[in-house]
């Protein structure tokens, strides 16, 4: 009876693992047939190399575009209406930066689990990014894929014909198009970290050498140390890009009367810290509630006033800035 047993349960076991594999090719079959969610460690996204981009004005794109591949909070569908609510409902994957020479762009995101918001079937945007001149596009096609632990070819992202536009647009005509931001009204874009930042920019080897990558290094001879560069989103590494950074004194009123005031202005991505320091003849500096302290600040514009009001006798201001 027992070898009888056996006999029976080799060909039965056998039996359902071939209806499974059967079963799994139907679901696989059905999955693609469906256009549902890949298997994937590793997504590879880009632009069409050497087209013309624009902003809403007819400018080409700056160096100063950030591009950004992500996902919204499960629930929450971008428009051209809520873009206020864009910031605080997306999550990046991936940062990629603009070169206006090549005018090209590409990043890489790797994986092997899916972590909300990036769930299976999630779809995927590009949040293209300077100043208020935004535009937000996908491919129906681009939906975030399951993550995998085994490898395999990349998935490869790239920004074609086939995109649409939630903001901006994708032009035309004949064989050469190309895409345009939109300017928009309200609302903060993502942040670009410090860290983020300089992983866009930096190789391994100069992250790890501050003469090139620390704050103040100045590794392209453009005369904008690191911070500054930070501070808009230019390219630390091309001396042909850079934007001399703006500090405006001036002077704001309080009940107390006028205060000297320094104004800083800067990318609304970049995040920065600010230190007021005051100084009666340029000997030394303090800093403190009693000294200097925060008129207003918004991303992209802070303003810090002296806190004793203008009285005919001589005093000074300086602001210290750290990239966060
Ligand atoms: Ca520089």
């Amino acid at each position: 009876m027992s070898t009888q047993r056996e006999l029976y349960a080799v060909p039965s076991v056998a039996g359902r693992v071939a209806r499974r594999f059967r079963l799994l090719a139907v679901a696989a079959a059905g999955m693609v047939a469906m256009g549902g969610p890949v298997r994937g460690t590793q997504i590879v996204w880009d632009g069409v190399i050497g087209l013309p981009h624009a902003l809403s004005d007819g400018r080409l794109f700056p160096d100063t575009v950030v591009l950004s591949l992500g996902v919204f909070a499960s629930g929450f569908t971008p428009t051209s209406a809520n873009v206020g609510q864009w910031a605080a409902n997306w999550t990046p994957a991936s940062h990629a930066r603009w070169d206006s020479q090549v005018r090209y762009y590409s990043g890489v995101v790797d994986f092997t689990v899916n972590v909300i918001p990036f769930v299976p079937g999630a779809p995927a945007y590009v949040w293209v990014v300077t100043g208020r001149e935004w535009m937000l596009f996908r491919r129906s096609t681009w939906t975030w894929p399951l993550g995998s632990s085994i490898g395999g070819p990349p998935i490869v992202w790239s920004a074609d014909q086939g995109v649409t536009a939630v903001v901006g647009a994708v032009r035309t005509s004949g064989q050469s198009y190309f895409y345009q931001t939109a300017a928009v009204a309200s609302g903060d874009p993502e942040a670009v970290s410090w860290a983020d930042w300089r992983g866009l920019h930096f190789t391994a080897a100069q992250l790890a050498n501050a003469a090139v990558s620390g704050p103040t290094a100045d590794p392209d001879g453009d005369g904008v140390n690191n911070v500054m560069e930070y501070a808009w989103l230019t390219w630390p590494m091309r001396g042909t890009s850079r934007v001399v950074a703006a500090a405006t004194a001036g002077l704001v009123r309080t009940g107390a009367g006028d205060h000297l005031s320094i104004e800083f202005s800067s990318d609304p991505r970049a995040r920065l810290g600010f230190t007021a320091e005051a100084s009666g003849g340029l000997g030394s500096w303090a800093s403190g509630p009693e000294e200097a302290v925060v008129f207003s600040s918004v991303p992209g514009l802070a303003v810090y006033r002296s806190v004793p009001p203008v009285n005919g006798g001589r005093r000074f201001l300086r602001l210290r800035v750290v990239p966060q």
